[in-house]
């Protein structure tokens, strides 16, 4: 796998580095930056970053953490922003800057730019863009510091001390190890697919993609159309209407790489009176699984959903102590996740050698949905 060759390569130097500055390199200077990004909150707390020696903050420092979130697209994002804003808490002994990028990558590299003129302790990324980072990254590590990336991985930079996220690729390939089962328990033995991607340039959306069409491609089955939904549910909306139009009648199923994409495609597909679903003529999947598409899951509304886990930020809070007492942190997290379905025919898939029960879905699973 690419990322885990290039974090093999050069997480130590990265993490050397960052160590070395963790413990007394950090030359950055506290001074708000003249030109602040507009949608930048100050951190709350104490903004100074004077060094102390081997790392050991006094008790009761505050940490002070710069957040580059991608935007406000999606339900998971939701999830994901609330997620960091309930770690990173002054009562957790952190003042968060945040900033919502709005899915700007030059909104991005900007965000990290003030981060770094801000002083910032620890800089967060969950970049919109897989690449297009390795200046940027080289900056904060010369200002001695430490980047984490969530979620979406980096592709062309190890200028990073950890990551923590999701194998985009196993969720696409898990999504096309359930369609092999689900349609062969169905009888179904033709497959005509049309495909919402995510937002073009992020991990999420190459690795879904991928992971789908290698199975596709094994298979035999064909694959339409595949156009990018942006993450979102009027992205999904516009991209399922036209799908509609051009492809009335030709497709069964419907692959959304996000809840909101799908939400979109549900109402597109009502208003041209397409039945999907349990018991329809399309076969809907998403991705993330957000308690309100679980439900919807239950409901037999969408047959299928690949879950997502947008709870990074409680193992970057451990990795950022790790970093604190001097110690050398996980480098490469992944974050568990789940695979839902509508119906009990498909109990367990094999991705990689590796079974994983698909869970059919009852209220009692929807109700004991984290986010
Ligand atoms: O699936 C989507 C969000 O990066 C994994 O981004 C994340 C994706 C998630 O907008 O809903």
């Amino acid at each position: 796998m690419k990322l885990k060759k290039i974090l093999g390569l050069g997480l130590s130097a990265a993490l050397a580095l960052s160590l070395f500055a963790c413990s007394g390199g950090n030359a950055a200077s506290s001074e708000p930056p003249a030109d602040d990004t507009p949608s930048a909150s100050e951190p709350a707390g104490n903004t100074d970053s004077t060094p102390t020696p081997e790392g050991n903050e006094p008790s009761g420092e505050v940490i002070n953490v710069g957040f580059a979130q991608v935007g406000h697209e999606s339900d998971w994002r939701t999830a994901s922003t609330k997620s960091a804003q309930d770690v990173f808490s002054e009562a957790n002994g952190y003042a968060l800057s945040f900033v919502d990028c709005d899915n700007d990558p030059a909104a991005q590299l900007d965000a990290v730019r003030s981060f770094i003129q801000q002083g910032m302790d620890y800089i967060i990324i969950d970049p919109i863009q897989a690449t297009g980072w390795d200046t940027v990254l080289t900056e904060c590590d010369e200002a001695g510091i430490p980047v984490i990336v969530i979620d979406r991985t980096v592709d062309d930079s190890d200028k990073y001390v950890a990551w923590v996220g999701s194998d985009f690729k196993v969720e696409g390939l898990a999504c096309g190890e359930w369609l092999k089962a689900y349609a062969a328990d169905k009888g179904i033995t033709e497959i005509n697919a049309l495909v919402i991607e995510g937002s073009v340039g992020a991990s999420a959306t190459i690795g879904r993609t991928d992971g789908f069409k290698e199975i596709a491609e094994r298979e035999g089955w064909n694959i339409l159309a595949s156009q990018s939904g942006d993450f979102t549910e009027a992205g999904g909306q516009e991209v399922m209407e036209s799908y509609c139009q051009s492809y009335a009648g030709q497709f069964n199923v419907v692959i959304c790489q996000n809840d909101n994409e799908a939400a979109g495609a549900m109402t597109a597909m009502d208003q041209a009176g397409i039945k999907y679903g349990v018991g329809g003529d399309v076969i809907l999947v998403s991705f993330d699984a957000n308690r309100p598409y679980v439900q919807m899951v239950c409901d037999g509304k969408i047959n299928a959903n690949f879950e997502c886990n947008p709870m990074a930020a409680p193992t970057v809070d451990e990795i950022i102590k790790a970093l604190e007492k001097g110690e050398t942190p996980e480098t490469e997290v992944y974050v568990s996740e789940q695979w839902f379905a509508a119906e009990d025919n498909v109990k367990t898939i094999t991705v990689n050698g590796q079974e994983q029960e698909v869970i059919h879905v009852t209220q009692d699973v929807v109700d004991a949905r984290p986010y």
